[in-house]
């Protein structure tokens, strides 16, 4: 699972420390993992670059620019290192609100 070149894999122990920290089902922690693998560059973070072509591929809308997808990652990073860990984006999902998701991904915002 771990082998070198191979797409890391959700460990059980982080599966249930996500389970124990969110509503989420298994299913749809996977699910989202599923995406984030797959724009991951395999360090287990995903950089701006990376969280936009996420953003993109997991709401379906490519008319998203890097200012909203930089202000939902700014949103996400909450320890501020520059990076959101599958940890952080699922903590952040679930914190978030869906009203919320909507107004960030409907308004560009200006700060
Ligand atoms: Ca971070």
């Amino acid at each position: 699972m771990s082998d070198k070149g191979s797409k890391r894999e959700l460990t059980d122990a982080e599966l249930d420390a996500l389970k124990a920290s969110s509503v989420m089902s298994e299913e749809e922690i996977r699910k989202y993992y599923e995406h984030f693998v797959n724009v991951d560059d395999g360090d287990g973070k995903l950089t701006k670059e990376e969280f936009h072509n996420f953003a993109r591929k997991l709401f379906g809308n490519d008319s998203l620019d890097r200012v909203k997808t930089d202000t939902i990652f700014g949103a996400f990073d909450t320890n501020n290192d520059g990076t959101v860990t599958f940890r952080e984006f699922i903590l952040a999902v679930v914190a978030i609100s869906n009203n919320e998701l909507d107004i960030m991904l409907t308004h560009s915002f200006h700060m």
